[in-house]
């Protein structure tokens, strides 16, 4: 799971978890969170087994920023544990939760080196779009343009979706509307933004493809389970090649 700290990597983890369960398959979770107090599932892997964010803050006297990042180059030395662990377990999809604040995870050369190293088996990533901050079509363009660097950095399939629909009913609509073609949105960001911004923002519209990648979007919601199918419906064509789950 990747996305903006807060988007609901965690929840939909637990989500996802449940889903794989429910349809009896073998499901594990690995939280790469080291920071995170409460987690909305039970871990089979856990990094805070592995590194303790409060001793390394006393330890080299840093504040909490100063010690995830030196936390998640730890966690990186830990990856013939973790993937042994991973490997004991053996379950038919791990499902791997990453830190709440996504650049940890996706910019420093440890995340890509965890990503690379925890198993030779098929990945995929799914970018978690907050629904509660793509209220305006700049914002939009501007996780979108995120989403799209995430992708680059981790160079993984990815599923887009939209989390927390429950909470955006209106504003939904608007960003179905946008993400229907490329001249739906450049018309929403020409009623926003003008000049150098209204340049600049569709211009990166163009080199995203956004049309191509907007057809993807799913919109989902962790607390009613809107949209989920569709979501374990995309989950299970890249994965398993169109197979469902077994029942
Ligand atoms: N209403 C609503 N709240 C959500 C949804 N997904 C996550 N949340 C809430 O948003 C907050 C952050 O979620 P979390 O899973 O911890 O985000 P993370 O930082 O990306 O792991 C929590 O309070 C969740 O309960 C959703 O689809 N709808
Ligand atoms: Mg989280």
């Amino acid at each position: 799971m990747t996305g903006t700290a807060g988007s609901g990597k965690s929840l939909l983890t637990s989500k996802i978890y449940d889903y794989y369960t429910q349809n009896s398959a073998f499901a594990a979770v690995l939280n790469l969170d080291p920071g995170v107090e409460n987690i909305p599932y039970t871990c089979d892997i856990d990094v805070r087994d592995y590194v303790d964010i409060v001793s390394i803050m006393k330890k080299y006297d840093l504040g909490p920023n100063g010690a995830l990042i030196m936390t998640s180059d730890l966690i990186a030395s830990k990856i013939d544990e973790i993937r042994n662990e991973v490997e004991r377990v053996n379950p038919d999809y791990l499902l791997v939760d990453t830190p709440g604040q996504i650049e940890l995870f996706a910019y420093r050369s440890s995340g890509k080196f965890i990503v690379e190293n925890l198993t030779a088996e098929e990945k995929m990533s799914i970018f978690l779009f907050d629904g509660s901050l793509i209220t305006t079509p700049i914002n939009f363009v501007s996780i979108a343009l995120l989403a799209t660097s995430i992708k680059l950095r981790l160079n993984l399939p990815t599923i887009n979706v939209i989390t927390k629909t429950d909470i955006i009913t209106t504003k939904l609509k608007d960003i179905i509307q946008w993400s229907s073609s490329l001249r739906s949105l450049e018309n929403a960001i020409a009623k926003e933004a003008d000049g150098e911004t209204y340049a600049l923002t569709t211009n990166i519209l163009r080199g995203l493809n956004f049309s191509g990648f907007a057809q993807g979007l799913i919109p989902i919601s962790n607390v009613t389970g809107y949209g989920m199918v569709n979501l374990e419906g995309a989950l299970s064509r890249i994965l398993n090649l169109g197979e469902e789950v077994e029942d």
